[in-house]
């Protein structure tokens, strides 16, 4: 085993050297257990493979959060006050949004904040075209860190929207910091339309995460292929397999990649051992209740003021209201 100072060193050398996604990777899979952040999924490879599990028939979120959008839309649309800018944080395609911009013609501005440069210009240019009233403003921005809101809205009226539980993807102080730094962001008395995925029947849960067609598991180990792709690495993408699993005393899907067998892999520059069995944690999912969804808000800035679900009480879609001036 190795020594703790000697770890420590190598952590420390690995947090100070190359790019954020090089840190990111090295310090993951030094770590133990081996983990690596799942906001590095989705490359162009990886977001078109979340575009398939999207319409996989085992993957039921972003069906229900479509139902309810569209049931709905006429009550979150009072959500958007007249002249008001919709923010939403991680746009990504613009399906979702296009309902809301449909239902309310108060929206003037709308402001997509995601990482993905090439994403944000091709959903603006669509939009634009779509809606020539609207001003289509688009933040090239990492929207879990603070970033600038364009000088065209610094008067309006401000109404988030994250979509997806994406929430979910973070650990629970995680989604608590998300949702202060939202409030930041949008400003005392906005709201927030934020949709999130319920606890259910671990049988439904673990289908979504283990689709018969094999797309989540492609998913979760192209992030193997993006390493090599982008950090030099000799990942055998096939001596690794994808594992899902819903862990009922956290609430959460677990997704891990598994070595098949006794290994040493390359990653710029380094040798990282790996045992039979052993795993890297990829990604958890966690799964709310009403109940603890509301008091996770409220305590971080946030009331709750409605909560709309599908028919079948598989997927919520929370209007929030921030609390602090
Ligand atoms: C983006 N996020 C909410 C998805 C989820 O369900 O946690 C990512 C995903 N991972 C596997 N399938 C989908």
């Amino acid at each position: 085993m190795m020594a703790a100072q000697t770890y420590a060193a190598l952590r420390y050398e690995a947090t100070e050297t190359g790019s954020p996604f090089a840190r990111d990777v090295i310090s993951g899979l030094i770590a133990r257990p081996k983990r690596l952040p799942p906001k590095y999924f989705y490359d162009e490879a990886g977001a078109q493979l979340f575009e398939e599990i999207t319409a996989l028939p085992e993957y039921y979120p972003t069906r229900c959060e479509l139902a309810i959008l569209r049931e709905r839309a006429a009550d979150i649309a009072r959500f958007f006050p007249e002249g008001s800018a919709l923010v939403e944080f991680g746009s990504g395609s613009s399906r979702k949004v296009r309902i809301l911009l449909e239902a309310a013609p108060t929206i003037a501005a709308y402001v997509p904040v995601d990482i993905s440069s090439e994403m944000l210009s091709q959903e603006a240019e669509t939009l634009r075209r779509d809606h020539p009233q609207l001003a289509v403003l688009p933040v090239e921005a990492d929207f879990t860190q603070p970033f600038i809101l364009p000088a065209e809205v610094a008067g309006s009226a401000r109404t988030g929207f994250f979509p997806g539980s994406t929430i979910g993807n973070f650990e629970p102080h995680e989604a608590c910091a998300f949702l202060r730094h939202a409030g930041r962001m949008l400003g005392g008395g906005a709201s927030l339309i934020i949709g999130v995925d319920l606890v259910k029947d671990a049988s439904i849960l673990h289908a979504a995460y283990n689709d018969a067609a094999g797309v989540t598991a492609r998913f979760n180990l192209n992030l193997l292929a993006r390493i090599n792709r982008e950090l030099d690495g000799d990942f055998d993408l096939a001596s690794f397999s994808h594992k899902a699993f819903y862990n009922s005393v956290r609430q959460r899907i677990e997704m891990h990649l598994v070595s098949k067998q006794r290994q040493k892999v390359k990653v710029a520059g380094r040798v990282i051992e790996f045992r039979v069995g052993e795993t890297i944690h990829t990604e958890n999912s966690y799964k709310y209740t009403l109940e603890m969804f509301g008091a996770l808000a409220r305590g971080s800035g946030w009331t709750p003021v409605s909560v709309w679900t599908d028919a079948g009480g598989n997927f919520s879609i929370y209007a929030l209201v921030n609390q602090l001036p």
